[in-house]
């Protein structure tokens, strides 16, 4: 079928703050070297890029959890990026696209998209593409790095009060969706489990095939005329192919497993934002990740094989 064309809104963020080491902060710089803007044109949908955000400058904060790093500059970051996502959803066909950065962006991309679906009067959805479920508290990360919190945050979860902005509005568990789960810490287990999250780890894609558990929940989205989130960590795929991020995870997503779920995302024709998380430049092998990401992206936004000009004689 047709491709519906959309209004992509390239949106950079080049934030490094939530991640345990440096280097995220070229990520967008790399989607643009990788040639994110044409890939999208070339499939016909307009392409605006909007250039890139820059936090929202914060007063310092004592927390009770002296791991925590960096927790005003993400506070600051998700209090921009809120208003961003808001603001760059807006309009029929609007197709946002996050260039990250690392994953704390989502902090500030999901509540501001949440709050636009709310006004929109239509359910939002996230399909959340990770090794990690990215679901600590203030409280419950170990390690610190604020990457771990965007889903606990967008969800409502107790704690973030008085750190990060009161979220304009909350996602509802019961419509997000996990796949590529490997890496989850105890008290993400625990509190995963009584969430309403679904969540398909890796173990359930190995026995099951990716496209039995992904149809579910795209139905799901279709019936209920909903909008689709897509928020894709580097690290959803094996660190074989995409080896430019800082968190590597044995086990993951094939090329081919990865591009049969933005083949799949494009057929239902629901998904209206991406967020492109945790790529690491600096740990890249000549771009190939940045490359990869770009290519995951332009089959999410209708590339088919047999769409290759063909040949005459
Ligand atoms: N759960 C770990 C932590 O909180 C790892 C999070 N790292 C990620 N998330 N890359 O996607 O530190
Ligand atoms: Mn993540
Ligand atoms: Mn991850
Ligand atoms: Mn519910």
């Amino acid at each position: 079928q047709k491709t519906k064309t959309k209004h992509c809104r390239l949106v950079g963020v080049p934030v490094q703050d939530g991640a345990g080491r440096l280097g995220c902060e070229m990520g967008p710089s790399a989607y643009r070297t990788a040639g994110i803007a044409r890939a999208l044109s070339e499939l016909g949908h307009g392409v605006t890029d909007l250039g890139n955000v820059a936090p929202v400058p914060q007063q310092p904060m004592a927390h009770g959890n002296a791991a925590l790093k960096l927790l005003p500059e993400v506070a600051g970051w998700t209090a921009a990026l809120c208003k961003v996502a808001y603001e760059a959803s807006a309009g029929q066909d609007a197709m946002p696209i996050f260039m990250g950065g690392d994953h704390c962006l989502a902090a500030g991309t999901l509540t501001g998209l949440a709050q636009r679906a709310a006004e929109m009067g239509r359910p939002l959805f996230v399909l959340w593409l990770d090794a990690h479920p990215d679901f600590h508290t203030l409280e419950t990360t170990e390690s610190g790095n604020l990457h771990g919190v965007p889903m606990a945050y967008a969800t409502g979860r107790t704690g973030f009060d008085g750190y990060f902005p009161p979220p304009p509005a909350r996602l509802d568990p019961h419509k997000v969706c996990m796949m590529g789960i490997r890496s989850v810490d105890p008290a993400e287990r625990r509190a995963l489990e009584t969430s309403g999250i679904t969540v398909h780890d890796m173990r359930k894609i190995d026995e099951h095939g990716i496209v039995t558990l992904l149809r579910p929940f795209l139905e799901r989205v279709v019936e209920a005329d909903g909008l689709l989130h897509v928020s894709l960590d580097v690290d959803f795929l094996d660190p074989g192919i995409a080896p430019g991020v800082g968190t590597t995870v044995p086990g993951g997503a094939t090329f081919r497993e990865a591009h049969l779920v933005m083949e799949m995302l494009h057929d239902t024709g629901m998904v209206s934002s991406v967020d492109l998380v945790e790529l690491n430049p600096f740990l890249d092998e000549r771009g190939r990740t940045a490359i990869l990401m770009v290519e995951l992206l332009a089959s999410l936004m209708g590339r088919r094989v047999l769409d290759y000009p063909t040949r005459s004689f």
